[in-house]
């Protein structure tokens, strides 16, 4: 199999997820901006809209979406428990994360990457981000995990995605529950592998 990523971005979460299942890949990474790929190609014949991640199966098939690759790569390895298993509401709560770690949070920090944002979108786009990391630290005060008594791939997204925190120049501090979950993920040996793969 084959991940097209690029360091930094989302497509850390599937490499976590990867490095935890024990799976190993083919990394080609791609450079956002122009879309060429480290071996040549275009990335945009892999993925016609551009965005990181995709997971290229031996068959040659593609899968896009990051939540639904992470499963896809849980699932392959039932062992590792990085997904609770199909059918049970354990799995809908992880399906129910990750797409709260997506729509809210991840798409929550998109604009701030934008050069041209304007400041008074900025403070409302901060404003609501804010609002979604008060919900997660209150959760992660109770809870070691987003879902069940492990971590699962949703921490694995979400630990992604705070990391965009510094670069944005948001001051985590203000969630204390975010800095000691952070901390915790990345004290994970096959995390600290993933990020190094990178
Ligand atoms: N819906 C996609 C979004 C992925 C996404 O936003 N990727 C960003 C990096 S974190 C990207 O590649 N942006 C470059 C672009 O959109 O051209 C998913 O969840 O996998």
């Amino acid at each position: 199999m084959k991940l097209y990523y690029s360091p930094g971005a989302c497509s850390l979460s599937p490499l976590i997820a990867l490095h935890e299942a024990g799976i190993k890949v083919e990394l080609i990474k791609v450079d956002l901006r122009s879309k060429a790929m480290a071996n040549g190609g275009n990335y945009l014949d892999i993925n016609p809209n551009g965005f990181v991640p995709a997971l290229q199966l031996d068959s040659g098939e593609i899968l896009t979406e990051g939540p639904a690759i992470v499963q896809y790569i849980a699932d392959l390895a039932p062992n590792s428990h990085i997904a609770p298993p199909n059918g049970t509401l354990d799995r809908v709560h992880l399906q129910e994360a990750l797409n709260f770690v997506s729509s809210e949070v991840h798409k929550g920090f998109s604009p701030l990457f934008h050069p041209a944002l304007p400041a008074e979108w900025k403070a409302i786009v901060l404003d609501k981000l804010s609002q979604r990391f008060d919900y997660l630290a209150k959760r992660l005060e109770k809870s070691e995990w987003l879902v069940g008594k492990q971590f699962t791939v949703a921490d694995g997204y979400l630990f992604t995605v705070l990391g965009w925190t510094v670069p944005c120049g948001i001051d985590l501090s203000r969630w204390p529950a975010l800095v000691a979950y952070r901390a915790r993920i990345a004290e994970r040996p096959k995390v600290k592998e993933a990020i190094a793969a990178q």
